[in-house]
């Protein structure tokens, strides 16, 4: 590559890129690890994109009508930390670039949500920011046909690199994005042929144009060191009704002794290699210096979209004080007032009637009342809509054609709609719900993972819970996904026993901030086990006691879902052999462990024989059988030890012995 001819070409935008390259390489060098070739290879489009088309004000980090840009290779994190740092964004000073990496500082390896204004999406897990993207975009669609032009009209901006595309979940993001025209997605591929292992090819051939075609998309071919390709490249994106993604023609570590090479793709650290490629950039400075006039220019972009970003204000301080009222409440993520008396009355109406339905069932009856008096709602399920009960009749088709319908048929694609739903609720104005069968969580959980560790509050309604869901049989029947997902850390995981526990633990997942949530639900109908109205909703405190024993308290039977009404009837049996028995519902143990102790101890008190029953493995539930004063010696568990079978529910239920017959026996075998 003739670095001197691209100096002299366009010596001003030269002089921007080099101060991401050489931010870059000092942040590398400083860390001694980290990734250098990424955003030496992609400077040149970064720096047109930000001084030509993104409209951001770094003042003004959460402004709901900015261009969002999405760093998909993650581990080019440099990239963006030197972009907020050189355009002025206060949570990234010179300091936190300089310690990149390190302990307590914004600049994580990979960007995280939540470190530093700015920063969009966590990335790193390749793959998952062009399909947090996909949502982005969908929230930005509907919003624009809901609030109109003036109020929301936004582009998606991402960078991909050969992982990214690699992944499987990207095509699962292309596809849905290209049917659904999403016209203000854009997304450059960092088209560099180099991955960790060589070159690309010894992995993949796919023409990956093609392939964007052949999902719908507007595509272009350019060089991605050329400044006017990249410009002319991103305004015709920008006019194609379709989402657009530009090949961007790169060298990895530009202009470096590794450019070109896998070497390139990591930490490049040699110190007289680092001078040589500061000194061919003409940019012979010491550590973290970036010329002054680098400096100057990048300010002045920075400071750019101060006057978009007033003229919006402008037309949105326009609209009336109720419609501001509103958008900022969808904005702060705060459910209606109405929420709490609508589930309320919701409740009652199902205390009373105490019908038998699945809890599927019962979270469609509460999506009922919830999506009309939420609107920032956007449910969707994939290809399983009438299996998840997802779609309540007033939300309407997401389509290219109905863009203010909030339901979107994500297609057999699980991961992908949880990246999305991610993007939805990241992009501010939406809370999404998405629905699976419970056993392809497996196939959700990449994107899962990162609605928990970002603190995103997505909620996945995860139907056909257990062996319950019968003759598909043991592929289709979770056993171990409780525990895996009560294991991820800042996830709610909800297993209601009925409607009432359906609706008040949907109440919980609207109302969250900070925690996803899963709703584990099940296919068969269950009988009504909250028949007396309370107005407290009771599954926040994450345990209760459902029914308490009758004269002298003997043992503790500690359910959740499908299995609290058997271990009620468990209870009638042991009751009627004076066996005192208390029916404990435990239908989200992260809220019971938030509990204070002297709760938990009303609900669990030592001396009783414990006995757990829920058709999932056994992981997990040893601390509330012998911790929280509890005895090995009595306590024991009617679960699954294995995977399910092809049966009729009832049959399976019998046989793998999670009845309430084998409750009441393991009970008696405790008591001594
Ligand atoms: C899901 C996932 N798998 C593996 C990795 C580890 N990893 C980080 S970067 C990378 C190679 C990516 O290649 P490319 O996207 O071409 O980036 P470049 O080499 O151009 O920087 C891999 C395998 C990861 N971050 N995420």
């Amino acid at each position: 590559m003739d670095i001197a001819a691209l100096r002299t070409a366009h010596p001003d935008h030269w002089m921007k890129a080099t101060a991401i390259r050489t931010l870059t390489l000092d942040a590398v060098a400083a860390a001694n690890s980290g990734h250098s070739g990424m955003p030496m290879g992609m400077a040149d489009v970064a720096t047109v994109l930000f001084e030509k088309h993104l409209k951001f004000d770094p003042k003004a980090p959460e402004w709901p009508d900015r261009d969002r840009f999405i760093l998909s290779a993650g581990h080019g994190s440099m990239l963006l930390y030197s972009l907020m740092y050189l355009t002025g964004y206060e949570d990234m000073p010179l300091e936190q670039i300089k310690d990149f990496r390190q302990w307590g500082a914004r600049t994580a390896g990979h960007p995280e949500f939540g470190h530093a204004r700015g920063i969009e999406t966590t990335t790193g897990p390749l793959g998952q920011g062009i399909a947090n993207s996909v949502g982005f975009a969908i929230a930005e669609e509907i919003q624009r046909a809901t609030w109109g032009k003036k109020i929301v009209d936004h582009y998606t901006y991402v960078m991909a690199g050969d992982g990214c595309l690699m992944e499987g979940i990207s095509q699962e993001a292309i596809a849905l994005a290209g049917m659904q025209k999403l016209s203000h997605l854009i997304v450059f591929w960092d088209n560099n042929n180099i991955t960790i292992d060589g070159t690309v090819d010894i992995a993949d051939i796919t023409n990956q144009p093609m392939r964007f075609e052949a999902s719908g998309w507007h595509v272009q071919s350019i060089d991605g060191h050329d400044p006017s390709a990249i410009d002319a490249a991103i305004t015709a994106a920008k006019n194609d009704p379709r989402p657009s993604m530009i090949a961007c023609k790169t060298h990895i570590a530009l202009g470096h002794a590794a450019q070109d090479t896998s070497k390139g793709h990591g930490a490049l650290t040699n110190a007289d290699q680092l001078k040589a490629a500061k000194e061919a950039y003409g940019a012979p400075m010491g550590d973290f210096e970036v010329a002054a006039d680098a400096l100057k220019q990048w300010a002045e972009i920075g400071a750019r979209g101060a006057t978009a970003n007033k003229e919006w204000h402008d037309r949105f301080n326009a609209l009336s004080a109720n419609k501001q009222a509103e958008f900022k409440r969808i904005y702060a993520g705060q459910a209606p007032k109405r929420l709490s008396a609508t589930i309320r009355a919701l409740k009652k109406q199902i205390s009373e009637g105490a019908p038998s339905v699945a809890t599927r069932k019962s979270s469609e009856m509460t999506l009922e009342v919830i999506n009309p008096i939420m609107q920032e709602t956007i449910g969707g399920s994939a290809d399983l809509t009438g299996s998840n009960n997802t779609l309540t009749k007033d939300m309407g088709t997401f389509h290219p054609d109905t863009r203010k319908g909030r339901y979107i048929y994500y297609g057999v694609r699980e991961h992908g709609m949880a990246a999305a739903m991610n993007g939805m609720a990241l992009h501010g104005g939406a809370r999404a719900y998405g629905g699976t069968f419970m056993c392809f969580t497996d196939y959700a959980r990449g994107a899962m993972r990162l609605s928990a560790l970002m603190g995103v509050p997505a909620t996945y309604v995860m139907t056909h819970d257990s062996i319950g869901l019968g003759e598909d049989g043991p592929t289709h029947q979770p056993v171990e996904h409780l525990a895996m997902l009560r294991a991820t850390p800042n996830m709610n995981v909800f297993r209601p026993a009925d409607t009432v526990e359906t609706a008040e633990a949907w109440e919980i997942a609207l109302t969250s901030q900070k925690t996803p949530s899963v709703l584990a639900l099940t296919r068969q109908n269950l009988p009504t086990v909250r028949t007396e109205h309370k107005n407290k909703n009771m599954v926040a405190q994450g345990a209760y006691v459902l029914a308490d024993a009758e004269g002298k308290r003997q043992a503790i039977l500690l359910a959740t879902g499908s299995e609290v009404s058997i271990a009620m009837e468990a209870r009638d049996l042991l009751q009627a052999e004076g066996i005192g028995t208390r029916v404990v519902s435990m239908p989200c143990w992260e809220l019971f462990e938030e509990q204070e102790e002297s709760y938990r101890k009303r609900v669990l008190p030592g001396g009783p024989v414990r006995v757990a029953v829920e058709a999932g493995i056994r992981f997990g539930w040893d601390r509330w059988l012998f911790g929280e004063r509890g005895k090995r010696e009595k306590s024991g568990f009617v679960g699954m030890h294995g995977f399910g079978a092809s049966a009729p529910a009832e049959r399976l239920f019998e046989e793998f012995g999670i009845t309430a017959a084998a409750t009441a026996a393991k009970v008696k075998s405790l008591i001594k």
